[in-house]
């Protein structure tokens, strides 16, 4: 008769098991001022020359995040940085839909997709990142937006939603909890990169003056709004510890 004992006991590890599982999957809200430490990442976002004054995509101040950035990345044992990467005559841009411009709007099989100029081709002077960004010890770049049919403003997850870059397999292997991210666009590859990471179950840093945006019909706005609905933190680099 010592089976309920057991019983319970076997329960009771389980349901301990379950709720130790759930808390660490939980998107946590962020804390106001992120930990450096073994287990935080810093992911630099697309500061790439086409994004910067000159660059076909530029992004007013783009280039002003470069000695930002450098700056940071020192503090960061762990860094990680994406690249936007697009073949010639890629689905987001405009000179491949006739009659179409810039920064006009299609809907794509998987939803709404602004039109951008030429930008972020593959092995193109423009695709590189900025010569400016010294940031050697970057262990890794995670390219995206590569396939012809599909966008990809996240670092995570492309624009239809399921096509996974494999960054969250790395990040979770590595062992990372905490995600703090920075570069160019606010608004677009920024903004979804640290809403994707929250929902992956990071606690998610998004440093403000480290980054800058596009700002299109009130988009900027919008992706701090949606930022903030995930539990992502809008920081300043002020608010990181020395
Ligand atoms: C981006 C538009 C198109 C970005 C990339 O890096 O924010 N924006 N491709
Ligand atoms: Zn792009």
């Amino acid at each position: 008769m010592a089976e309920p004992y057991d019983i319970d006991r076997r329960k009771l590890l389980t349901a301990a098991t379950v709720l130790t599982a759930a808390s660490a999957a939980r998107p946590g809200k962020a804390q106001e001022k992120p930990v450096i430490d073994e287990r935080t990442v810093l992911i630099i976002v697309d500061v790439q020359n086409d994004f910067c004054p000159g660059g076909s995509l530029a992004v007013k101040g783009g280039d002003e995040v470069v000695p930002v950035i450098n700056a940071l990345a020192k503090r960061f044992a762990h860094v990680v940085m994406t690249q936007d990467w697009h073949p010639a005559g890629h689905s987001s841009f405009a000179s491949s839909h006739p009659g179409k411009k810039p920064f006009e709007t299609i809907e794509m099989p998987y939803g709404r997709q602004v039109l951008w100029p030429d930008h972020c081709i593959q092995g193109s002077k423009g695709a590189e990142f900025h010569p400016g960004l010294a940031v050697p010890h970057a262990a890794a770049v995670v390219r995206k937006g590569y396939r012809p049919e599909i966008d990809s403003y996240s670092g995570f997850v492309e624009a239809d939603r399921r096509t996974s870059t494999g960054l969250t397999g790395y990040l979770r292997e590595r062992g990372f909890l905490r995600a703090v991210v920075v570069g160019l666009a606010t608004d677009f590859c920024v903004g979804w990169t640290a809403q994707d990471a929250s929902s992956a179950g990071f606690e998610t840093f998004v440093v403000e003056d480290a980054c800058r945006a596009i700002d299109l019909d009130g988009s900027l706005d919008k992706a701090w709004a949606a930022m903030a609905e995930k539990d992502v933190a809008r920081i300043r680099v002020a608010d990181l510890p020395g």
